[in-house]
């Protein structure tokens, strides 16, 4: 057992792309050695930075670096009442900085402390939306030039977002609610119409494979935004098109739809992102009601969870298809990779791309290139913070408008 322990564990908020993100760094006894992981709910980053200050880190403070497995099984029992957003997040934001700091104890990047490359590289997919087939068609050629071979094609972003858009903080005018068929005095709010998005998105395909063949992988994500009925029909009607996968057919209160879309037609299914605990994912890997599990690994609590969820999943077919956008740090993409390169049963990864501020505040991101994402190779996630930087780019609360989904009635739903 070495000696080493850990001397401080600090949240790091910060929002080099406006979009906020909490890093962790847990700092130890051995001058110069730390470790940096991921800890972001990007809608309540400060709840979570709160719970890393206020209850995590006096827990840890002392304690020895070397066992992940049992301070993570500490952790998860300390609050009692556990497996929510908030505090799976914490508990990931030291996960994966004490796996970072066992990579550099032991000189070696975390996939070999994982057990070492299934793969050099990770195949990820980018996202593109528009406002027409079109346009649509456009970006997927741009990032086909840039050698992407998975690409995810939405038009209106999620829903089809039919008024009020992803900014639906205004007041609707009389003009406005006549043409989309509003209420009178609408609730302010992201309207969408599912039964025009579904029509929308089943001609979007029908473009895009016309155009673009078979070839190209094209994903897209329904992102609960269907009556459970409609999801089936759409997921048969969806079928023809043959996505790589389709996503969030469901939200998670409705799974148990699953089993009627398995029924009926071969769509791949993903699902995931939304899922905290166990329970939510379990019956839907055992009974292969799905294809890829699209778990956000610090919604579960990071590194250590997440690679237990990727071998119970081997056996029955299920692949990983860890979700990560924007609302993740380079830290939390360098989690993914390392678990990405070290898993058989790995689907696709979800990719973003770095900004450039965001390559300012985490040196080391990691490098995409002819649509593969390669490690750095160097110990532990390979990934660092600048401080200073990240100062530079605070977290300011702002409510994500186009969370305030509704239907054109007015009914508020799950965006
Ligand atoms: C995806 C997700 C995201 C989420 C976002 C929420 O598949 O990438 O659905 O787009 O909406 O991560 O903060
Ligand atoms: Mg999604």
């Amino acid at each position: 057992m070495s000696q080493v322990t850990i001397r401080n564990v600090r949240a790091i908020p910060t929002a080099p792309a406006g979009i906020n993100l909490v890093a962790v760094k847990v700092e130890t006894s051995e001058p110069g050695l730390y470790g940096v992981g991921c800890a972001t709910f990007t809608q309540r980053s400060e709840a979570v930075v709160t719970a890393l200050e206020q209850y995590v880190r006096p827990l840890l403070i002392g304690r020895s670096v070397d066992n992940i497995e049992d301070i993570w099984q500490f952790l998860y029992g300390s609050s009692y009442w556990r497996n929510g957003p908030v505090l799976n997040n914490a508990i990931s934001g030291v996960d994966e900085a004490l796996w970072d700091i066992k990579g550099k104890m032991a000189k070696m990047p975390v996939y070999d402390l994982l057990g070492g490359k299934c793969r050099q590289g990770v195949p990820v997919y980018r996202h593109t939306d528009g406002s027409c087939p079109e346009e649509v068609e456009e970006k997927v050629r741009q990032f086909m030039e840039q050698g992407y071979r998975y690409i995810r094609v939405q038009q209106g972003m999620y829903g089809g977002n039919m008024v009020g858009g992803i900014g639906g903080m205004d007041q609707i005018d009389a003009e406005t609610c006549k043409r989309f068929h509003l209420t009178e005095n609408p609730p302010i709010g992201a309207y969408f119409d599912p039964k025009e998005y579904m029509r929308r998105a089943l001609k979007l395909f029908d473009y895009l494979r016309s155009r673009l063949g078979f070839e190209i992988e094209l994903l897209h994500d329904v992102h609960e935004r269907l009556a459970p009925i409609d999801g089936v029909g759409f997921a048969k009607e969806v079928e023809q098109y043959k996505l790589f996968f389709l996503e969030d057919l469901f939200s998670p209160e409705q799974v148990s739809w699953f089993a009627k879309v398995r029924e009926q037609c071969a769509t791949p299914i993903a699902m995931g992102e939304l899922f905290n605990n166990p329970n939510e994912w379990m019956p839907l890997v055992k009974d292969q009601l799905i294809d890829f599990i699209r778990i956000h690994i610090s919604q579960i609590g990071g590194i250590s969870p997440a690679r237990k969820l990727a071998a119970v999943c081997e056996p029955f077919g299920v692949r990983t298809a860890w979700h990560g956008p924007n609302d993740i740090t380079p830290a939390g993409v360098a989690a993914h990779l390392h678990l990405d390169l070290a898993t058989t049963n790995f689907g696709i990864q979800e990719f973003a791309g770095f900004t450039e501020n965001e390559k300012l505040v985490f040196p080391g991101c990691p490098e995409v290139r002819d649509g593969y994402l390669y490690a750095n190779d160097q110990p532990g996630l390979g990934i660092d913070i600048d401080e200073e930087a990240a100062a530079k780019f605070p977290c300011t609360y702002h409510d994500n408008a186009w969370l305030w989904a509704r239907l054109p009635d007015g009914t508020a739903v799950r965006a």
